[in-house]
C-alpha cells in the first residue's frame, strides 16, 4: 500500500499534537491496511487501532483471543499504508508492566505513534459486554503499568494514554475522578474516560471536573447522538469514532453476499462496489509501475508483429473454424506456443494480424489487427496492418512457426538493423510445401555466431543461376530502429505498386537489399518447424515438450 503524503513530522509528534492542539481533534478506526490507508486519504490526521475491529476483522471475539503479536503484526501492514499516526487500543497491555514494556518497544519499532490502556485485568472483554461484571485493576499496579511503558519508551513523543473503565464497570464517578488523577500522576500523556451510557451526562460530568489537567479523549459510540459541539464545548481533546469503518465494510458486504447469492449473478451489484482499479489504487500500482520503469530499465521493449491471417487451406477441415496458427498440437495452439516462446525471451507485447477467422483468435495479452483483405492479399497486406504498432525493437515472425526457444534468445543477441533467420541444413528433413530459399554473402561454417553476413535474395525457388542457396529463411527477423525507418519507407514505395496485394516478407526483403540495406543472417541448424501439412502436424510433435 502506498503512503499517499509521506508527512515529514514523525507519526509520534503528529499524534502528541492532536492530542495537545487545544482544539477538538478526531481519529476514526482502522483494522487492516486497507482500511487505514481509507482513513488517511479520508483526511482523518490519525487512526484507532481499535481492539474490537482488529479482532473482528480476525474473526474472533475482543476478550484477546488474537494474541498481541497478531494484533501488532496487523499495525505494521497499517502503518506501512499509511502516513499519519496510529493510536493503538492496547487493551491491557497483554499482561502485566513486563508485557506492556515489551510492547511499547515492539510498537515503537513498528512506528506506532501511540497505546492506549485500560484499567481492567487480562483477558479483559469488550465494555459493552457486561461492563458492570468486569473487574478492574488495583490503582497501584496500573500505575505501575504506565510508569514501565512511559520508562521504557525511546521516542519522548510516544504517547501512553490511560483508559479508566470506572464507569463502565458501576465504580461511579470519583473512583473515576481518583484514578484519572493517579494515572495522570503516573505520567500517562491523557485520560480516556469511557462510557456506556446513550447520553453524555457521565463524560460531561467527568470532563467538567477534570478540568483539563491533561488531555482527555472519549468514544462515543453510544452517546453517538450528542452533537459534536457539546464535545467541543466540554473542553474535549480527542474523540476516537472507534469502529464505523469495521461495521460500514460489514454491513456491505452482509448485503452484497446475499445479493450475489440470490440474483447468481454478479451484474447488478457491479456498480455499488468497489473497482478493481479502485484496488489497485489503494494499493499503490502506480507507484510500483514507476518503480518498475526506473528499476527494470532493461526489460525488453520488443514487440512482436505475429502475421496469421491466412487460413492454411492444405490442412483441409482443420482449418474450418480456424487459421492454421490457432490448430491445436498437443493441447496449444500453435499461436499460443508462439506467445509462450515469445514471453520467454521477455517479449511481452504482440500483435497478431488476423484474418480468416479472425474471432478464433482469442488469446490475453495480445493486440489484434484485422486484414479484411485476407483472401485476396498476401503477407504484406497483412503487414501493414499493424504497422502502427510497429515499435524501434521488433521481431516480425510467421504465426504457424514453431521453434526451439535457443534461436529466438540467440536472434535477440545478434547485431543488425534488420536480422533474418536463416537454418543452413538444407538436408532439414521437416522442409515442406514451398520454403523460402536464402541467399546468403558467406555459407555458414558452423562458427557460433557468424558475424557480418548478409541476405543476398529470398526465393522460393533455387534462382536460375543455379548457385545453391545457404539455407532456409524461417519467417522470423528481428528489426532495430533504421531497420524500422527502411522496411517503412519501402512499405509506402511498394504501396502504390499495382501488385502490392501479392507482395510476401521474402519480397520485402529483397526490394530492401536492392536498395542496399543491409539485411544481416543469423544462421541455426533445424530445429524449427513450419506448419503447412498435416505431415508437420505429426513431425510437430517434436516441438511439443
Ligand atoms: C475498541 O474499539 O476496541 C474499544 C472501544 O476499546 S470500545 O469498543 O468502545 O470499548
Ligand atoms: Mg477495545
Amino acid at each position: 500500500m502506498a503512503k499517499i503524503s509521506p508527512k515529514k513530522i514523525s507519526k509520534c509528534k503528529q499524534l502528541r499534537s492532536l492530542l495537545e492542539s487545544g482544539e477538538l481533534e478526531f481519529i476514526l478506526e482502522a483494522h487492516n491496511g486497507v482500511s487505514a490507508s481509507i482513513v488517511e486519504r479520508a483526511g482523518f490526521k490519525g487512526i484507532w487501532g481499535s481492539g474490537l475491529a482488529l479482532s473482528a476483522q480476525f474473526g474472533v471475539r475482543d476478550s484477546n483471543e488474537a494474541s498481541w503479536t497478531q494484533v501488532v503484526d496487523m499495525l505494521e501492514f497499517m502503518s506501512d499504508a499509511t502516513s499519519i499516526p496510529i493510536l493503538l487500543d492496547g487493551d491491557t497491555g497483554y499482561g502485566n508492566f513486563n508485557n506492556m514494556r515489551r510492547l511499547v518497544k515492539k510498537l515503537e519499532q513498528r512506528d506506532i505513534a501511540g497505546v492506549c490502556i485500560e484499567d481492567k485485568q487480562f483477558p479483559k472483554t469488550n465494555s459493552f459486554i457486561d461492563g458492570n461484571k468486569q473487574p478492574i485493576a488495583e490503582i497501584d499496579e496500573f500505575c505501575g503499568k504506565i510508569k514501565a511503558g512511559k520508562d521504557s519508551q525511546t521516542d519522548d513523543d510516544f504517547t501512553i494514554i490511560a483508559r479508566i473503565e470506572a464507569l463502565i464497570a458501576g465504580w461511579g464517578m470519583d473512583e473515576a475522578l481518583k484514578r484519572a488523577e493517579a494515572y495522570h500522576q503516573a505520567g500517562a500523556d491523557g485520560i480516556l474516560i469511557h462510557s456506556k451510557l446513550s447520553r453524555p451526562d457521565e463524560i460531561l460530568t467527568f470532563a467538567k471536573e477534570w478540568a483539563g489537567r491533561s488531555p482527555l479523549v472519549i468514544v462515543p459510540t453510544k452517546y453517538y447522538s450528542t452533537p459534536t459541539e457539546a464535545f467541543r464545548k466540554a473542553g474535549i481533546d480527542l474523540v476516537i469514532w472507534a469502529n464505523h469503518m469495521v461495521r460500514s465494510s460489514i454491513a456491505s458486504m452482509e448485503k452484497i453476499s446475499q445479493e450475489i447469492l440470490e440474483s447468481e449473478s454478479i451484474v447488478d451489484v457491479e456498480d455499488r462496489i468497489a473497482t478493481v482499479d479502485h484496488i489497485f489504487n489503494l494499493q499503490g500500482a502506480a507507484e510500483l509501475s514507476q518503480a518498475q520503469e526506473r528499476y527494470l530499465s532493461q526489460q525488453s521493449d520488443i514487440h512482436a508483429i505475429i502475421l496469421a491471417a491466412s487460413r492454411g487451406s492444405e490442412l483441409h477441415e482443420l482449418t474450418h473454424d480456424k487459421p492454421k496458427a490457432m490448430i491445436s498440437i498437443g493441447g496449444k495452439t500453435l499461436l499460443g506456443r508462439l506467445m509462450e516462446g515469445l514471453k520467454k525471451a521477455g517479449i511481452n507485447k504482440s500483435t497478431v494480424i488476423a484474418g480468416y477467422q479472425a474471432d478464433s483468435i482469442n488469446l490475453a495479452g495480445i493486440e489484434k489487427r484485422i486484414n479484411k483483405d485476407f483472401e485476396t492479399a498476401s503477407e504484406l497486406s497483412s503487414l501493414i496492418c499493424a504497422q502502427n504498432d510497429f515499435n524501434d525493437d521488433m521481431v516480425v515472425v510467421y504465426g504457424d512457426l514453431l521453434f526451439r526457444e535457443y534461436i529466438l534468445r540467440d536472434l535477440l543477441e545478434t547485431k543488425g538493423e534488420i536480422v533474418v533467420v536463416v537454418d543452413s541444413a538444407l538436408d532439414n528433413p521437416n522442409i515442406s510445401g514451398s520454403p523460402d530459399y536464402a541467399y546468403c554473402s558467406q555459407d555458414d561454417d558452423r562458427s557460433p555466431f557468424m558475424q557480418d553476413v548478409t541476405l543476398t535474395q529470398v526465393s522460393s525457388s533455387v534462382n536460375e543461376s543455379n548457385k545453391k542457396p545457404s539455407g532456409y529463411w524461417i519467417g522470423m527477423m528481428r528489426v532495430r530502429k533504421q531497420g524500422r525507418e527502411w522496411i517503412e519507407s519501402t512499405l509506402d514505395e511498394l504501396k502504390s505498386e499495382s501488385n502490392f496485394n501479392e507482395l510476401t516478407l521474402p519480397d520485402l526483403l529483397n526490394h530492401l537489399i536492392q536498395q542496399g540495406k543491409p539485411v544481416n543472417v543469423h544462421y541455426i541448424d533445424g530445429h524449427w518447424l513450419d506448419v503447412n501439412s498435416l505431415d508437420d502436424i505429426n513431425r510437430a510433435g517434436n516441438f511439443t515438450n
